[in-house]
């Protein structure tokens, strides 16, 4: 700070502040950078990370983010209480593209995350089957394999605004949310090698943890493109997403993605485990309780401007950008309001477009000066799903429910340009 830079004088700096002081009057984009940070760091002068040596390549054995962006986390004290029910969001405004990087995946664990050697594990696929079969990782790895994207959606997503906006963040109102790349082998040609006995029809598929959580799952499904997963985002999955193997099963609801995967039994029948009678229901208007909700259905999210990321009172261009997804198949469509769903313009859709993946939509928006804005997004899938209001989807589903609330979400957008989680009743 107090050092004079060796390169680039005095008076050239004068000279360059002048242009860029010219530059904000005419309202150029970057004008307003000289206001923050260190300006001795800045333009024209050569910054001091410039003027000494880094550190080299041995220290760091795994490479991790830059220490500014720490902030940046997935980790929420104040909702992740205890171990045995634990959770994290993906902080969704701070996300790019499609992908989520591993270490900003959500979690979600019913027994904590065990700790697993690779060389005691072993899948076991039993039940209605010709052979019975035991896989190391070893044999799962030798067997081909497929890297697809696909999106992670717990269900409980959206879960605690049923009745209302509660939420001050789209990390809270989404974020049970993440987007991999996962590697691994087809499940359906592990069931060609264990055979099936005649009338095969249901799958169950246990975790090792200590909740031994454990999901029926439709043989349909897992001839169709059920994946017994030990890559996540080109290396070895997670520990908390399940090391060393995870199920997953494209568009369903999170909690069948069965983690820490010790057994698949074959049967002819759902089990009815405590996970799909208790736990995983929606509780619907009449009393009764629906069942097997597998499918994620179409939904999406502004992750810009969101109540983390406002627009902090500049007026002016804005490119508003979120999320789509859908369990059902591909996004075809994304309109965006400004005006709580009056009108609607359709949104670019970012290659790539995948089936049963994060799909990113972007617009362009001018703000006006002290403009108060409604921003929704409204997501229609392949099959011709269309998101639904929150109010057409409360007449359906009441609010009783916790899972698979998929309605149009709003942003209130203030005068100043704060951004606020609010709910249009119509
Ligand atoms: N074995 C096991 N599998 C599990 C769970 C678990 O607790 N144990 N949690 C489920 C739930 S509720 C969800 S939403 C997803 C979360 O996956 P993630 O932690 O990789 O995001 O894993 C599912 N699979
Ligand atoms: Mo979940």
């Amino acid at each position: 700070m107090t050092n004079t830079p060796t390169i680039g004088s005095t008076s050239r700096r004068g000279l360059l502040r002048a242009v860029a002081g010219a530059g904000a009057a005419a309202g150029l984009p970057g004008a307003a950078a000289h206001a923050s940070g260190n300006a001795e760091n800045q333009p024209p002068n050569l910054p001091e990370w410039s003027r000494t040596l880094g550190p080299g390549v041995i220290e760091e054995p795994y490479g991790s983010r830059s220490r500014h962006e720490t902030a940046v986390r997935r980790y929420v004290p104040w909702l992740t209480p205890d171990r045995i029910s634990s959770v994290s969001f993906t902080p969704l405004a701070e996300m790019h593209g499609i992908i989520t990087p591993s270490g900003l995946h959500f979690e979600r664990h019913h027994g904590g995350v065990p700790d697993i050697d690779p060389a005691d594990y072993r899948l076991m696929i039993h039940g209605m089957v010709e052979r019975p079969l035991i896989f190391t990782l070893e044999d799962l790895r030798r067997l081909p394999s497929v890297s697809r994207i696909h999106f992670i959606e717990c269900p409980a997503n959206g879960g605690m605004e049923w009745r209302g906006a509660q939420m001050s963040g789209v990390q809270y109102t989404h974020g049970m949310l993440s987007c991999s790349e996962w590697t691994g082998v087809l499940l359906r040609v592990l069931l060609a090698q264990t055979g099936l006995r005649p009338g095969a029809s249901w799958l169950l598929c246990e975790g090792s943890d200590a909740s031994h959580l454990a999901r029926s799952v439709p043989l349909a499904k897992a001839l169709d493109d059920a994946i017994v997963a030990y890559g996540q985002n080109g290396e070895a999955v997670r520990p908390q997403q399940g090391y060393p193997v995870r199920l997953v099963l494209p568009g369903y609801e999170g909690n069948m993605w069965v983690k820490w995967l010790r057994r698949i039994e074959v049967g002819d029948r759902p089990w009815f485990t405590r996970w799909e009678t208790r736990t995983y229901t929606d509780l619907m208007p009449n009393g009764l309780s629906r069942q097997f909700t597998f499918v994620n259905e179409v939904n999406s999210v502004i992750t810009y401007p969101c109540p983390e990321k406002p627009l902090r009172g500049k007026p002016g261009f804005v490119e508003i950008s979120g999320l789509a997804w859908s369990g059902a198949g591909r996004i075809v469509r994304v309109d965006v309001s400004v005006d709580g769903g009056d009108t609607w313009r359709t949104a670019e859709l970012q290659e790539p477009v995948l089936t049963k993946a994060l799909t990113r939509f972007r617009i362009p928006w001018e703000w006006r000066e002290g403009q108060v804005a409604y921003l929704q997004s409204r997501a229609i899938d392949e099959t011709g799903r269309v998101q639904p209001t929150i109010a057409a989807l409360r007449k359906v589903r009441g609010v009783e429910s916790i899972y698979h609330k998929n309605s149009i979400h709003t942003w209130l957008v203030e005068r100043d340009g704060t951004v606020v989680n609010v709910q249009i009743d119509a």
